[in-house]
């Protein structure tokens, strides 16, 4: 818990750099999305505790669009998660996951800062050919959002969606 909470106030810190309208803890800002050290699509994952599943997703540009394959994730909530993110394209991208909103809101940022970097738990920026890894714990029942948010990026499709399901839901199917 601990290393969570370290991680969530350096997020903090580029958050206040960002301007971010913020409250102030002990001297250092929390993202408003971030307050209380959550993350809206679940929380940063363990290293030391057992992953459920290695998901690949690749990124990249072709046929007059950009891309996530897969596009449509589903996970039981509860799953650790290893997301192995390969840029496969001849442009940088990014992979972000966070609610429909949040995202919304990030992107109206990365707008306005388009060479904004990111190194948060929720997400990573890969240069071509790069891959990069997320763990992620989906501890919340919802549909969440992974996306690209460098300008024009988005709107070309680079986007996906992430159904958490309950177990007991799961093993209805
Ligand atoms: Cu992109």
């Amino acid at each position: 818990m601990k290393r969570h909470h370290l991680k969530v106030a350096a997020f903090g810190i580029s958050a206040a750099l960002l301007a971010i309208a913020a409250p102030t803890i002990g001297g250092l800002s929390t993202g408003q999305a971030w307050a209380h050290g959550t993350f809206a699509a679940g929380d940063p994952g363990d290293p030391k505790k057992p992953t459920s599943r290695t998901i690949e997703i690749v990124a990249r540009e072709g046929d007059g669009r950009m891309s996530y394959t897969p596009e449509k994730i589903e996970v039981t909530r509860g799953e650790q998660i290893r997301f192995v993110i390969r840029n496969e394209g001849e442009l940088a991208h990014e992979f972000l996951l966070d609610s429909f909103e949040g995202n919304a809101k990030h992107k109206i940022q990365m707008e306005k800062n388009p060479t904004m970097e990111h190194d948060e738990p929720n997400g990573t920026r890969l240069e071509t050919k790069k891959a990069g890894e997320i763990l992620w714990v989906f501890d919340k029942v919802g549909t969440f959002e992974f996306a690209c948010l460098i300008p024009g990026h988005y709107e070309a499709g680079m986007r996906g969606v992430v159904t958490v399901v309950d177990a007991k839901a799961a093993k209805k199917k």
